[in-house]
């Protein structure tokens, strides 16, 4: 079932993150799971490495990033229609897909720094909410298994001085179903909860979305195949900068054609 955007997007304003239940069934988020296992295998098998210490210590975090490369299910994952109006709202009618990537947190895993991703595309001060992400669970998610955490109230921080010299202390794990999204506030901070399962893997993919001015987070020019190209929606070429133009704003392309290149 489908939520109100004015009450979704009420939630992000409040608290920093609004949580939508069963976007997917049970057997769409296995089906992604597995797309995602055999991402992680292409991507090593390109020379592409899904382990980077610097980011995740212990070695026990599989991250694969360009997932649109990878699989169409990651395609329809970015532009889910039960996910679009709520990015599309939150973002003012502006939406860019700034990066899609997912962190398989093994059991054994720590977690990283704690961040907020928008203070990684514009300096701050943070006062507009310009970033979010729509972090897709492909497992059950809970802290057990190293679910994301948060720090509550924390998307009203607009500088690095104000945020709490051990911002992990106070932070909380979203807890959520395999299949449902979470939907958060670039400016929230978090970070990888530790996996301390004894055999429970955590798989999360997180679409990354930001203002159409912001420059993306990845380079889709590079990382996103001809082949794979031909098969996008203008709308996901438009937000991922692949086509022919860059202007972006919505309110101008309801009045101009989206061309190909
Ligand atoms: O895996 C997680 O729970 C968080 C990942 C994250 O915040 C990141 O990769 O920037």
């Amino acid at each position: 079932m489908t939520r109100p955007v004015g009450e979704v997007v009420g939630e992000l304003e409040e608290h920093g993150f609004s949580i939508l239940p069963a976007v997917l069934t049970r057997e769409e988020a296995a089906a992604a799971r597995a797309a995602l296992v055999r991402a992680a295998e292409a991507s090593e098998a390109r020379g592409i490495p899904t382990r980077m210490d610097y980011l995740d210590p212990g070695g026990k975090n599989v991250r694969i990033y360009d997932l649109i490369e990878y699989d169409p299910v990651f395609a329809a994952l970015a532009e889910h229609p039960v996910v679009v109006p709520y990015v599309t709202a939150a973002l003012d009618g502006d939406p860019a897909l700034s990066n899609f990537s997912a962190n398989i947190a093994l059991p054994g895993s720590r977690s990283m720094n704690a961040h907020n991703d928008q203070s990684t595309v514009v300096p701050e001060p943070w006062t507009v909410r310009w970033t979010m992400n729509a972090i897709w669970c492909l497992d059950d998610v809970d802290e057990e298994n190293g679910a994301t955490r948060y720090l509550p109230g924390s998307h009203r921080f607009t500088c690095f001085a104000e945020v709490p010299d051990d911002p992990k202390a106070a932070m909380l794990p979203w807890e959520a179903t395999a299949g449902s999204v979470i939907l958060m506030d670039g400016r929230t901070w978090h970070t990888s909860g530790a996996n301390t399962s004894a055999d429970r893997e955590r798989a999360m993919a997180f679409a990354f979305y930001a203002r159409s001015f912001i420059r993306h987070q990845n380079n889709w020019n590079r990382s996103i195949s001809r082949d794979v190209r031909r098969t996008l929606s203008p709308t996901l070429k438009e937000w991922m900068g692949l086509s022919s133009g860059n202007i972006g704003y919505g309110t101008y392309l309801a009045h101009a054609p989206i061309t190909d290149s």
